[in-house]
This record gives C-alpha cells, sequence and structure tokens, in this order.
C-alpha cells in the first residue's frame, strides 16, 4: 500500500526540488500540497509548484496558498529563488497551467485532506509549522489521523543557521520564522521526525554533485535539478550564510527511504521568544522527538540521482 503524503513547503530550491522528486516514488502517494510565503514569495512558488505537478507528476492535485505569516521574515535574496525556478524553460515549454489553485487556504486545505483519506496520513514540512499549528487550533481532531509529522527543522547544535541582528545564532531558520508554531506543535501529541542540521550539514551542495548531474543531464529530471541548484551557491572554500544545503531533499529522500540514515530519540523544547528564539534545546523532562542525526551521504545522492532518472 502507498504511503500518504500530505507536502508543505515554502518555495525555496530545494522545497521545489523535493515537489519534483517526491513524485517520482513508486510507494508515495502525495494526497495534497500547499505553499507557505516563508523563504519565498507566494506568487512564484505557487506557479512552480503547479507547473511542476503538470510537467512531473502522475494523478490530479491542487496546489492550496497558505494566508499564513511569519514573526521573523527571511532574507530577500532567499526569497527570490523561486522566482528563477518558475522561470525554466523546462517549466515553461507547454505554455499553459492545467493544475488549479485550491478554494480553501492551506491550513484548511491539510484538514481536508487529512480526513478524506483512510489511512493515516503523514505530513512533511519543509519550511515553518504556521500551517500545521493552525490546523490544530481549528481542527484538534486531525491529530489521531496524523501518522507523524516529518519535518526539516531545528538543530540540537551549539550552533544554528539564522545570523540576524537581535540574535543568538543557536536557531534553525524554519523554526525561527514562527516559533510559536513549533511550540503549539510541540504541545501536541503528534510523533515528530526531526530531520534538523545535524545531517543535513553533512549533505552540502558541492560543485561535485553539480558536475555528476551536468553528465547525466540526458535524464531530464536530472537537467531539472542540475538547472535548479545552478541558481544555488555551493560548498567551495568554506561554509558561509548563503552557502546551499540539501535540506529538504534530504528531508523528502527520508520519507522515501529512512535506511539512508540514523536517528535517535531527543527530549526537547522550543525557545518561543527573545535572543535564542527558534532553537530547538534537549532537556530532560522536554517532548520527546526522533532527530536524524546521521546520513550515508553518497546512498543519499545515488538515491536522488536515480529516483530522478525515472522522470
Ligand atoms: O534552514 C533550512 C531551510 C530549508 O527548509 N531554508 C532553506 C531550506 O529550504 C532556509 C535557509 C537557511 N539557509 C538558507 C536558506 C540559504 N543559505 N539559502 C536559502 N534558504
Ligand atoms: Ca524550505
Amino acid at each position: 500500500m502507498k504511503k500518504k503524503i500530505y507536502f508543505n513547503h515554502d518555495g525555496g530550491v530545494d522545497d521545489l526540488v523535493s515537489l519534483f522528486l517526491l513524485q517520482q516514488m513508486d510507494d508515495v502517494e502525495l494526497t495534497g500540497v500547499s505553499v507557505i510565503p516563508a523563504d519565498c514569495y507566494l506568487e512564484p512558488a505557487m506557479f512552480a509548484s503547479r507547473k511542476i505537478i503538470d510537467r512531473f507528476g502522475h494523478g490530479s492535485l491542487d496546489v492550496a496558498e497558505s494566508n499564513s505569516r511569519g514573526k521573523n521574515p527571511f532574507p530577500k535574496d532567499w526569497r527570490l529563488h523561486a522566482f528563477f525556478v518558475d522561470a525554466l524553460p523546462i517549466l515553461n515549454e507547454s505554455g499553459k497551467i492545467d493544475t488549479p489553485v485550491a478554494e480553501k487556504p492551506a491550513h484548511l486545505h491539510m484538514i481536508d485532506a487529512i480526513h478524506k483519506s483512510e489511512e493515516k496520513t503523514t505530513l512533511l514540512f519543509t519550511g515553518p509549522l504556521t500551517d500545521l499549528a493552525r490546523a490544530l487550533d481549528e481542527d484538534p481532531s486531525i491529530e489521531e489521523k496524523i501518522e507523524r509529522l516529518v519535518w526539516m527543522g531545528g538543530t540540537f547544535r551549539e550552533i544554528g543557521n539564522v545570523e540576524e541582528p537581535e540574535h543568538d545564532g543557536t536557531a534553525e531558520w524554519n523554526v525561527f520564522w514562527d516559533p510559536e508554531a513549533a511550540g503549539r506543535v510541540w504541545n501536541s501529541g503528534i510523533e515528530i521526525d526531526l530531520v534538523a542540521l545535524e545531517s543535513t550539514n553533512q549533505v552540502p551542495l558541492t560543485v561535485d554533485i553539480r558536475n555528476r548531474w551536468a553528465a547525466e543531464r540526458k535524464y531530464l529530471g536530472v537537467d531539472f535539478m542540475g538547472q535548479c541548484y545552478a541558481m544555488c551557491p555551493p560548498l567551495v572554500h568554506f561554509t558561509t550564510n548563503s552557502t546551499y544545503f540539501l535540506w529538504d531533499v534530504l528531508t523528502t529522500a527520508y520519507v522515501g527511504n529512512r535506511d539512508l540514515v540514523k536517528m535517535k530519540r531527543v527530549n526537547s523544547i522550543v525557545h518561543t521568544d527573545g535572543p535564542s528564539q527558534g532553537r530547538t534545546k534537549e532537556t530532560a523532562d522536554g517532548r520527546p522527538v526522533n532527530v536524524v542525526y546521521d546520513v550515508n551521504r553518497d546512498a543519499f545522492f545515488d538515491y536522488i540521482t536515480e529516483l530522478a532518472k525515472k522522470a
């Protein structure tokens, strides 16, 4: 039986590549997609998502817009990436878009999708948790129909990836954008699998990886990934604030193949305000989460490249 997945993303390059890859997984059925304007602008991210479904998807889907707003905005330079993906010729060859925009906003769209499915739904979130927090407030009964939440978010390292004024640098961005939403989800009974910076730091975008995809660009899907990652700064000499990692793609690959990673159980809390806001902190009496802390890097890149070849 296929795993039922609802996907809420925030329109970054790796979010959009994740949407592409999910649709190449044989044992996954996407029951819904929604887009939150966190690390993107909503309009190009919606267009790009609908075009990726048209070009690389199979079943019929609509895409819901989120009307959620965060507390700490993402840098504009990063949010612009969605415009570049949307403009790729490979997504614009047909000159039309068939996949419709959903009538309801993201959090209500997700509630419907969860109830509509007979089996429990796995939630895949590769942006902030705002829509999930709002959905839980709106209809707490969804909780028992959620198999688990798989989230790209958080870190238990000393240093996160937020470099902003008035912050101490301990947070990961998807938590930092809306720390209270993460706090709300921590207060629920949902099983949480965190693909945290511990593991995503092990999969930076490198020139080697790009060259591998360039060499295999005769495959449409590999070419698409190569085009997408041509927009992002790779790791060359040392990590900077703009260095791109395959954060969300690792999270998505984990949904398709758990054998790629190692996990451990950690009790934690979320800091919701002050200079550490967005920090996830290990605390003995905190709520348990499953943290992906290690990944087989080569197996991961092989896995996503082979998936892309199926497109
Ligand atoms: O913190 C990682 C999250 C992921 O969901 N995003 C990007 C991924 O989609 C925010 C982010 C952190 N550093 C970034 C980010 C960077 N250098 N460029 C773009 N986005
Ligand atoms: Ca993201």
